[in-house]
């Protein structure tokens, strides 16, 4: 049985000439297939010769920066189990993580480290590593005395790849085990789906601590051997200047946005790609059609979840078991893609007619395992037999196109980023003075949503919701932050005195018009 370590089949698929450029900078910097290879052993050894037992959690809170990217290929390679962090996690999130996932290691930026490093030890980590942005740190000074030759760890498919903390409905964070079956398995239907060629190149912009950029963006590149553009952090004006030179974009809703904010997005611009696609969050039809007339391209959008990775996505080319329909309809995710299946049941869990709203499920070779350390939470969310319960409401139409109406978890989706009502909730509620609160997501011109909260005093308390927007943002990563508090006497409630948060929507869904 061959090695089913996804970090082999993305090695198997560099081209031969390895002095090709892999990745190159924005600064200006190159970096080539053999310095992967090379860099990415280095690391990987340097792992091995730390005596921490096999299948190891490394968890990863870093600048974006190709040596993260080296650090996610060497853990895949020595076959550890990587656990990205988003940079805006705060000591209060990060404590959380490491407790739950309890890593044998932690990479964490420099300027991090005196609050990182005793979470970590504390949680039992038996290495704290530091990498900074500009190739810097303990873990590169450490892994250079290291051999640049390295045997990929012998893995299962089933064998576990990643962990991707995602947050329930109760507010505490899940992580999502993947493994390298789910990961290769998504990604090759990906690389046939959108059509990869030989010569593609992808401008990546986007983060690397969750799916949409991690796997969809970096595999999809490496399994085609196909260069990327690697921008640090997303400018839309220095993406569009980059398109000349590539073929494929990747990006959530927002990023579309604020491109189409740039006069220098034109035809002219955009000759040479191939390929748009967006995700992660909805893509208005005002997006959609407007950058069809700016640049006579449609975009493609798909849809998946950190669980499961992606799970439909408008067709690229003729898509046989469909009819050979071809066509990217905006306001849909498309079609559910080879080797996935997807259903929509209705309350009783009857499978819903055509174009009847239900509950989307999933089953397929890319569904995740489980839920880290939480049996229950995962025996919860799957079927009898086996679906994967989504949380996501929506429809299929006659042709077999998928359209995502809702949620029937409590999410706000803002700039791509998942925030929890739940997890807000629970931190104003704690706040001295708070009786209750509410956080509803809204329409805003640049995140497609945003929170906004609304709190009830105690009998004689005195709030301000300025400041329990400063309080929380001492205390929460900056994207969870609502954009606006309000204070008021009391919430809309049902007969059954449950709140209403659809009034509040309603109430305050004009606050960010443009
Ligand atoms: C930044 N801010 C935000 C967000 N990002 N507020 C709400 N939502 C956000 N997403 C706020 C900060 O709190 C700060 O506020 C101010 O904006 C400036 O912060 P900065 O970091 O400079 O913002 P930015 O660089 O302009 O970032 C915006 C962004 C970023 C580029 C759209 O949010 C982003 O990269 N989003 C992509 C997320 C992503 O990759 N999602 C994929 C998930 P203040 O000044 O008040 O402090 S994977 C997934 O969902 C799946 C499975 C899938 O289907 O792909
Ligand atoms: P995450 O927890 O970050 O994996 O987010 C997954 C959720 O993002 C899904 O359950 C959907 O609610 C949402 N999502 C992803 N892609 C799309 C899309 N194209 N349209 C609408 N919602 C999406």
């Amino acid at each position: 049985m061959s090695n089913q370590n996804l970090f082999s089949a993305l090695r198997n698929a560099f081209p031969s000439d390895l002095d090709q450029i892999a990745v190159e900078t924005e600064q200006g910097l190159c970096y080539s297939w053999r310095d992967l290879d090379r860099a990415s052993a280095m690391v990987a050894n340097l792992f091995d010769g730390l005596g921490i037992p096999a299948h190891s959690r490394v968890a990863v809170q870093v600048e974006k920066s190709v040596e993260a990217l080296i650090l996610y290929l060497a853990t895949l390679r020595a076959g550890h189990v990587f656990l990205p962090l988003n940079t805006a996690y705060q000591s209060a999130e990060i404590e959380y993580f490491i407790g739950n996932a309890e890593p044998a290691v932690v990479v964490c930026s420099g300027k991090n480290h005196g609050w990182v490093s005793p979470i970590a030890f504390k949680a039992g980590t038996q290495y704290v590593f530091t990498l900074n942005d500009d190739r810097t740190g303990s873990l590169l000074d450490r892994a250079a005395s290291q051999s640049d030759r390295h045997q990929p760890a012998i893995r299962r498919a089933d064998d576990l790849a990643a962990i991707l903390y995602t947050s329930g409905t109760t507010g505490r964070s899940k992580g999502a085990m993947l493994s390298h079956g789910n990961l290769l398995s998504n990604a090759a239907i990906l690389k046939n789906y959108w059509g990869w060629v030989p010569g593609d190149v992808l401008i990546h912009a986007l983060p690397i601590f969750h799916v949409h950029g991690l796997f969809v963006a970096i595999h999809g590149a490496m399994l085609n051997g196909s260069k990327m553009i690697w921008h640090a952090k997303f400018d839309p004006r220095r993406v569009i200047a980059d398109m000349p030179r590539a073929t494929v974009f990747m990006g959530v809703p927002t990023l579309y946005v604020r491109m189409l904010a740039d006069l220098d997005l034109n035809r002219q611009a955009v000759a040479r790609m191939r390929l748009f696609i967006a995700g992660s969050a909805p893509l208005l039809i005002e997006t959609f059609q407007e950058w069809q007339q700016r640049t006579g391209h449609t975009i493609l959008e798909r849809y998946g979840m950190s669980e499961t990775i992606m799970l439909t996505s408008n067709p690229y080319a003729a898509d046989p078991r469909y009819d050979g329909q071809s066509e990217r309809r905006g306001g849909t995710v498309g079609f559910t893609l080879p080797e996935v299946s997807l259903r929509v049941l209705d309350d009783q869990g009857q499978p819903c007619a055509v174009d009847e709203i239900g509950g989307i499920q999933v089953r397929g070779p890319n569904v995740f395992s489980g839920y880290w350390r939480m049996p229950e939470k995962t025996a919860e969310e799957f079927t009898a037999d086996g679906y994967f319960k989504t949380g996501d409401v929506g429809k299929i139409d006659p042709r077999g196109y998928i359209t995502i109406v809702g949620r029937s978890k409590d999410l706000i989706i803002s700039g791509g980023y998942n925030v929890y009502p739940a997890e807000i909730e629970g931190f104003i509620n704690d706040m001295p003075g708070v009786a209750e609160s509410a956080v509803v997501g809204v329409p805003h011109p640049d995140f497609g949503e945003v929170g906004v909260a609304v709190v009830i005093p105690k009998p004689q308390g005195r709030l301000n919701g300025e400041e329990i927007i400063a309080i929380l943002k001492a205390r929460l990563a900056n994207f969870k932050i609502p954009k606006r508090c309000f204070v008021v006497d009391e919430l809309p409630r049902n007969t059954m005195g449950k709140v209403q948060k659809n009034l509040l929507r309603e109430q305050h869904k004009a606050l960010f018009k443009s």
